[in-house]
C-alpha cells in the first residue's frame, strides 16, 4: 500500500465508542452542540444543526446575528436559536460549559469578525469543528489559526480550502481553489497526514475519497461516498454530523470517521437527485443500518 498505516474506513474502527442512546440517559447527557451561524447563506448552518441533532446530540443551539435571528428561528423547530450582540461576541453563548461541542464555518462568510469568533471557540479548549469559511478567513495568515488549534479539533476542508491553509506557497497567486488548477504536493494521504501533524488537529480532507488524518499518524480513507454528494450544502451536513457525535461524547478522530461513513451511507441510500437537505432525514436509516450490522 501507498501508506502502510492507512485503513479503509469501516465501523470496526469506531463502533466500540459509538454513542448510542442509553436507557438511563436524558437530553443533557447526550450533549449540547453549539453552531455559530453567519449573516447570509443561512441554509448552511441550518443543515449543520439538523445533522447534529439527527446523528445524536441531545440539544442543538444555533447562534445568529440579530439580523438573521427571526429567519433562523422561524425555519427551525427542534433547534434553539440565540441572537448575538452586534459585535458578534460569543462570551455569553459560551458561558454554559455543557455546550460541549462547537461548530463554526458553514455559511459564516469571510468578514474579519469571523476570525475572532473562531479563536474564541478554540480558546475554550472544547471539542470543535472548523469548516468552510472558518478556514478560508485565515487564508492570508494560516499560522494565526494553526497556532491556536488543539487536539480536540477537527478541520473539514475541501481541496480548495485545504490549499488556502496548507499549500499557499511563496508565489501562490492565484492559488488552487481560486480558479487555478490544483498544485497538489504529493498524494492526498501524505498531504492530509502532514497537515494533521503540523496543526495538531484531525484533518478531514474531503472529496470522492475522503482522508481522515490524526496528528499521531493514524489515517483512514473513506470510499463509500457516491458522486451525487457533489452538490451544495453536503459539506455543511458533514460538519454537523461530526459535531453531533462530538457532543454525544465520541473522541474526535473516531467521530470524524463515523460521521464520514454515515454521511456516505445516507447519500447512497438516497440515490439520484440528492439534495443536501435530504441528508439529515436519511441519517435515521443509516443509523438503523449501522445498528443492524452495517448495511453493507
Ligand atoms: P475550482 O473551481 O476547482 O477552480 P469557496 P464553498 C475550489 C457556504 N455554502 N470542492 C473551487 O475552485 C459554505 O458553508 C452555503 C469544492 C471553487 O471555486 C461556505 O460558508 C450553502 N471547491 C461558503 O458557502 C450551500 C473546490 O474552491 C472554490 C474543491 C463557501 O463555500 C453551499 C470554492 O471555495 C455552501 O456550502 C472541491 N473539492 N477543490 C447554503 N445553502 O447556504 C477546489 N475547490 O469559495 O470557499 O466555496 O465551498 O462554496
Ligand atoms: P463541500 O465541498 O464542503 O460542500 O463538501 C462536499 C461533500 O461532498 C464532502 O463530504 C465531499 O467528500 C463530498 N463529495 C464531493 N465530491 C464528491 C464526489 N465526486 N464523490 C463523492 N463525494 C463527494
Ligand atoms: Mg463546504
Amino acid at each position: 500500500p501507498l501508506v502502510p498505516e492507512a485503513h479503509a474506513n469501516h465501523p470496526d474502527l469506531w463502533l466500540d465508542v459509538f454513542p448510542w442512546p442509553r436507557t438511563d440517559g436524558h437530553k443533557y447527557r447526550r450533549g449540547h452542540a453549539l453552531v455559530v451561524g453567519g449573516e447570509r447563506m443561512l441554509g448552511a448552518s441550518r443543515l449543520a444543526c439538523q445533522a447534529a441533532a439527527r446523528i445524536g446530540a441531545g440539544l442543538v443551539t444555533l447562534t445568529a446575528p440579530s439580523s438573521a435571528w427571526a429567519i433562523q428561528a422561524g425555519a427551525l423547530t427542534s433547534v434553539m436559536v440565540e441572537a448575538l450582540p452586534p459585535d458578534g461576541a460569543l462570551d455569553q453563548v459560551l458561558a454554559d460549559p455543557r455546550r460541549n461541542a462547537l461548530l463554526i464555518g458553514p455559511g459564516l462568510g469571510r468578514a474579519p469578525q469571523g476570525r475572532r469568533q473562531v479563536l474564541d471557540l478554540l480558546a475554550t479548549r472544547r471539542p470543535c469543528v472548523l469548516d468552510a469559511d472558518a478556514l478560508s478567513v485565515f487564508a492570508d495568515r494560516p499560522e494565526a489559526l494553526i497556532d491556536a488549534l488543539h487536539g480536540q479539533c477537527a478541520l473539514t476542508p475541501h481541496e480548495g480550502e485545504f490549499a488556502r491553509l496548507f499549500d499557499p506557497g511563496p508565489d501562490a497567486a492565484p492559488r488552487a481553489g481560486d480558479g487555478a488548477p490544483s498544485r497538489a504536493v504529493g498524494d492526498k494521504l501524505q498531504r492530509a497526514r502532514a497537515a494533521a501533524r503540523r496543526c495538531g488537529a484531525v484533518v478531514v480532507l474531503k472529496g470522492a475519497d475522503t482522508v481522515i488524518a490524526a496528528p499521531d499518524g493514524r489515517c483512514v480513507i473513506n470510499d463509500n461516498a457516491p458522486p451525487t454528494l457533489a452538490t451544495a450544502g453536503t459539506g455543511d451536513v458533514l460538519a454537523g454530523c461530526i459535531t453531533g457525535l462530538l457532543a454525544a461524547g465520541m473522541p474526535v478522530f473516531q467521530a470524524a470517521c463515523a460521521a464520514v461513513w454515515l454521511h456516505g451511507l445516507a447519500a447512497g441510500r438516497l440515490g439520484w437527485g440528492l439534495l443536501a437537505e435530504d441528508l439529515p432525514g436519511e441519517l435515521p436509516g443509516a443509523l438503523a443500518a449501522l445498528a443492524d450490522g452495517y448495511g453493507t
